[in-house]
């Protein structure tokens, strides 16, 4: 951690408090010039301070930055997210993730983008990934697991982020099988999984995931507006992107450990509780054909099971679902 990230840390620990430039320069083993200075540029960045003789400075409001330094002051976690790449604008974390991941990016690394021009959904669709509004970013894994297991993943990053929209908003989010998070049934986020393997080895995994966080209505081009919703849109307020991708970042790391020493079983019941899904009436479409039937659960690997009208059971990989009435 440099300095800066240091002061905002400790500010983060001590929300609302003042403290003392001398604590400060304790705390970052610089002089207290040094912290002055520091605080002057990150005054430049947009941190709002008050400052008071003998009391010290205290935050008084963060900007909504994506930064590095802003996303690693406060995380709580021993792997996720500790390596960051934050960009203004790219074509797509995706792409970004595969190149650091080929030249050994560490597991848990994750590239953030405050805007993509060509985010990517599944099957070369488009993720819509405006300026300053979402979070757009892209988690690289190293998992020893069977090629077969990667949907897992999938479900696993779901859960993670539906807990973590719940205890930052306070919304209640719901998943769609298999990769979308919807909130009162409009898409808030969208995931993406792809795959560097060999044989069936797995050499890493990118997770693409899109949140939409702080756009309005009008930000969605006409297509997406029935369909789409933001935290702020669902909230009536805004929220911070870096504290929502900390507090991802940790709700991932203990269901990922969950994962590697017990399996799928556990996730799969705590995916069960978040699905609306399950019970329904659906329509799949997978690259070869059209199911129409009831969903009547997973399986214990996470494959989606459906019944159509004739009593089959048809076990789905992967497809787009439709949701309909309940029968
Ligand atoms: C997804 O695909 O939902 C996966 C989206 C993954 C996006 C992330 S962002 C970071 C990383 N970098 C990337 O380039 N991608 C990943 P799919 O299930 O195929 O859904 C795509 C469909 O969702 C589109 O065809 C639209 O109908 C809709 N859509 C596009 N942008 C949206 C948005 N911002 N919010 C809600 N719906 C959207």
């Amino acid at each position: 951690m440099n300095i800066k990230q240091e002061i905002l840390k400790a500010f983060r620990e001590h929300p609302d408090q003042f403290i003392s430039g001398e604590h400060l320069s304790q705390l970052c083993h610089c002089s207290r010039t040094a912290v002055w200075k520091h605080i002057e540029e990150l005054r430049q960045e947009g941190y709002e301070f008050e400052a008071v003789r003998r009391s010290g400075y205290r935050l008084v409001t963060a900007p909504d930055r994506i930064a590095a330094e802003e996303i690693a002051a406060g995380l709580e976690t021993e792997t996720i997210g500790h390596t960051v790449y934050a960009y203004d604008t790219v074509v797509t974390t995706q792409q970004l993730a595969h190149e650091a991941a080929g030249k050994g990016a560490p597991e848990g690394t994750l590239v953030v983008a405050d805007q993509q021009t060509g985010g990517r959904g599944r099957l070369g669709r488009v993720w819509h990934s405006p300026k300053g509004t979402g979070i757009w970013m892209s988690l690289i894994l190293r998992p020893h697991i069977e090629l077969t297991r990667a949907p897992q993943m999938t479900l696993l990053t779901a859960v993670a982020m539906a807990r973590a929209v719940q205890s930052e908003t306070g919304l209640e989010a719901q998943i769609k099988w298999p990769n979308d998070i919807l909130i009162n049934e409009k898409k808030v986020c969208g995931i993406l999984t792809e795959l560097n393997a060999e044989s069936d080895r797995i050499n890493y995994l990118v997770i693409g995931i899109g949140i939409n966080v702080n756009q309005q209505p009008q930000d969605y081009p006409p297509e997406l507006r029935s369909t789409a919703t933001s935290l702020r849109i669902e909230a009536g307020q805004p929220f911070h992107r870096a504290m929502l991708i900390q507090t991802f970042c940790k709700q991932f790391e203990q269901l990922y450990r969950e994962y590697l020493e017990h399996g799928f079983a556990p996730i799969k019941a705590r995916w069960e509780a978040y699905a609306t899904t399950l019970g329904k009436m659906l329509t799949v479409r997978t690259q070869h054909t059209t199911i129409e039937g009831r969903a009547v659960g997973l399986d214990p690997d996470g494959v989606l099971v459906v019944e159509d009208r004739d009593g089959v059971r048809h076990k789905v990989y992967s497809a787009d679902i439709e949701q309909g009435a309940n029968r």
